[in-house]
């Protein structure tokens, strides 16, 4: 019996079936496989200096040592004596000698930024993670971390790390009611009913899972707002999560119900240039910060989607954002001024609304008030051109929003991987002062010179076991933080890290996977929007496909505004023939799409209107080339599946079943997708779908009968 226990406990570690629920995300710090690195590391890392008492010191620390006693399997050294130390970390309590030797490297690191430096010091190899301040050691702390996790040398490094954006955002969308708008992973993690007493160790773990990918602030309320969280009752309780993030470098930020005044504060307007409007935002804020002295400030979606606004009362967007930087001002807070509106009001393409109406209150606006645009003029498309706005506002910082939950991209159930996405907005060329005046410049500050500058995303994040619902997700949620970070990553830099630490350094696997995680945007774009096809959803939930709609009362809600598809042609003419969006864009970018026959082919519905037997560049009509692709993006998933099935003996069976599951299902919705699509289109087309394709097994009113009165996230 006891030989039997023995051999058992000898084997569990290699076992590859000890189930994993995801919960640790890219923290997992498993203990290195190979033996040769191990014992470089444990030579390189065997007594540590790192003194210091403040909470985020403390924070790092822990950190720090929790990881290596795992990653190295041994319980490594802290020690006070300078002449055995082989790890020195610190800011303020950095030996003054080590401090003079990284002078010129922690001129540049700033305020977040930290240096990793191999040093002889006193004829001694030691690594020296160093910073301005204590934040900056911790994120320190959290790359050399990665670096023993993706099994990197660390016998010569010199890193110097300073992050591109002052503001690296996450919106949660959560109501105070625990759904989350757009939410597929579960309720909120913001358990408010138990706040602020009970502190969930989530909290904590989410904390420090934004700190590692350099994450400094998060938006804990849905921008469809609700003034009760302005309440006193409810500022205590974002004052116990503002004291658990506060050691992670993490401030909080809220979302601002315009009209709060009224609605709590007694007052009979929200008119922001009555005085007693602006005497509550002020008792308010004063209220706020005497709580949370580093709030960050408010996030505000006013006149949009029925949400209150300055306009309301006759007033403008500056208007309202100055009232409430004003307020703030004095507490150095800031206010973020989402650009997202569209009128029905209004008969232009909603595609050119929020261009129209922000670029005349360029220059309006106060010094800590940032426009917050998302990344395209629709909505968050699963591609989009990027937003006529970036380079059109030099006089404002502008922020980016991107959605990490993937409200348009197959919600919780598909596996895409976003970097892609997010980069090629990020890179793309905005030509507002000529060549290379990329939407990256833009946000960063660099191109205007602004002092702010921030990135933001929608969190996908629930109270789901492993946080995002599906396995991937969370490689989203990494991607958004590390290119919040260094937007000049690349997808497949982030895609390996991730898959290093949230799986494993088996090289095949990484291949297989990042292969997989890389393409799989395109084939995601293929099977539900290709050739530039968009917001062909369905209406509501959002969930699956639904181009048929053309009975809502906004116009611009329907499908069929975008598409317009008939027995000529399909898409939207938004060229100088038709609404002009384009002309919103410097010419030398419109020049990428403005002409049908040159045009960038993934953008040629969204900008033309096409005939049916348009020439493509691959030699087919229009109508077989989407075909093909929606065809290709089936095959593809499929591929995916393969790929995956491929590891189930590299990594262990939980997460290895429920990624096989979530494919499955990716597979039934694409092939939904492609029935649904064509079978609608060839009603205006009246061409066959080629011969060679799979015919679609069910008919087109069938999906169009299809209900789901439940979907989550509406
Ligand atoms: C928070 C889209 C979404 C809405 C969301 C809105 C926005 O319209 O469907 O759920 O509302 O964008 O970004 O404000």
């Amino acid at each position: 019996m006891k030989r039997l226990l023995l051999v058992f406990i000898l084997f569990l570690p290699v076992l590859k079936t000890v189930a994993e629920n995801g919960y640790d995300c890219w923290l997992r710090y498993t203990p290195v496989e190979n033996k040769q690195l191990l014992q470089t590391y444990k030579q390189a890392i065997s007594a540590i200096q790192f003194p210091g008492t403040t909470e985020i010191l403390q924070a790092a620390r822990k950190e720090l040592m929790k990881g290596l006693n795992r990653i190295l399997q041994s319980n490594v050294a802290l020690t006070n004596d300078p002449a055995s130390a082989n790890l020195i970390l610190g800011a303020a309590m950095l030996p003054t000698d080590i401090k003079a030797s990284l002078k010129s490297e922690l001129a540049k690191a700033g305020t977040e930024g930290f240096v990793i430096s191999s040093q002889s010091i006193h004829q001694r190899k030691c690594i020296v993670i160093a910073a301005n301040t204590d934040v900056g050691v911790l994120y320190g702390v959290f790359h050399f971390l990665r670096l023993l996790q993706t099994r990197q040398p660390v016998n010569s490094l010199q890193v110097l790390s300073v992050p591109r954006l002052k503001l690296r955002l996450l919106n949660h969308w959560d109501n105070l009611n625990r759904t989350v708008e757009r939410g597929y992973a579960g309720f909120s993690i913001w358990n408010w009913h138990t706040l602020p007493d009970y502190i969930d160790q989530r909290y904590i773990d989410y904390a420090r899972a934004n700190a590692s990918i350099g994450i400094n602030g998060c938006v804990l309320t849905n921008v469809n707002a609700n003034a009760t969280v302005l309440t006193r009752a409810y500022l205590e309780k974002v004052k116990a999560l503002a004291n658990t993030f506060r050691p992670y470098g993490i401030k909080v930020y809220l979302s601002a119900r315009f009209s709060a005044p009224v609605e709590i504060g007694g007052l009979k307007t929200a008119d922001p240039l009555d005085g007693a409007v602006k005497q509550w935002w002020t008792d308010k804020m004063n209220e706020i910060y005497s709580l949370i002295p580093d709030f960050g400030g408010f996030i505000v979606k006013a006149n949009s989607e029925g949400q209150p606004g300055p306009q309301n009362y006759g007033r403008t967007h500056a208007d309202g954002a100055n009232m409430l930087a004003d307020a703030i001002a004095p507490h150095h807070g800031i206010i973020m001024w989402r650009a997202f509106v569209y009128s029905n009001e209004v008969p232009d393409d909603r595609h050119k609304q929020a261009f129209s109406e922000f670029v005349p209150l360029d220059g309006k606006f106060r010094d800590n008030v940032m426009v917050q645009v998302k990344n395209g003029a629709i909505d968050f498309m699963p591609r989009e051109p990027f937003h006529p706005l970036f380079g059109a506002m030099p006089k404002t910082p502008l922020m980016m929003e991107f959605q990490v939950t993937q409200e348009y991209l197959g919600q919780g159930t598909h596996l895409v991987y976003l970097a892609p996405l997010f980069k090629e907005c990020l890179d793309s060329d905005t030509w507002s002062k000529g060549k290379g005046s990329t939407v990256a410049k833009v946000i960063d500050g660099s191109l205007d010179n602004h002092e702010l500058s921030g990135l933001a995303g929608v969190a996908n994040i629930g109270n789901d076991i492993d946080w995002t619902g599906h396995p991937f997700g969370q490689a989203n949620w990494y991607a958004l933080g590390r290119l919040s970070w260094d937007h000049a990553l690349s997808s497949e830099q982030i895609a390996e890290e991730w898959i290093r630490m949230s799986f494993n350094n088996d090289i095949d696997f990484v291949k297989a996977v990042k292969k997989m995680m890389l393409s799989s945007r395109e084939i995601m774009v293929k099977y539900m929007n290709p050739v530039g096809l968009h917001h062909i959803m369905a209406t509501g939930h959002h969930y699956g496909p639904a181009p048929w709609v053309s009975n809502l009362q906004r116009p611009e809600w329907n499908p069929a505004y975008y598409h317009k598809a008939d027995s000529m042609g399909i898409g939207f003419n938004r060229t100088v023939t038709g609404s002009n969006a384009l002309g919103q864009y410097k010419p030398e970018a419109a020049k990428l799409w403005e002409d049908i026959v040159t045009c960038d082919e993934k953008y040629l519905l969204w900008f033309h209107r096409v005939p049916w037997d348009h020439t493509m560049k691959s030699g087919r009509t229009l109508w077989d080339e989407l075909c093909y692709q929606y065809n290709n993006g089936v095959d593809s998933v499929r591929w995916m599946q393969n790929v995956w099935e491929k590891q189930k003996s590299k990594i262990d069976e939980q997460r290895y079943h429920q990624v096989n599951m979530l494919l499955n299902i990716q597979e039934k919705e694409a092939v939904w997708w492609r029935n649904a699509c064509l079978l609608y289109f060839q009603t205006f087309s009246k061409r066959p779908i080629p011969a060679n394709y799979e015919k679609p097994d069910q008919t087109l009113e069938y999906y169009e009968q299809l209900k789901f009165p439940f979907a989550p996230g509406n």
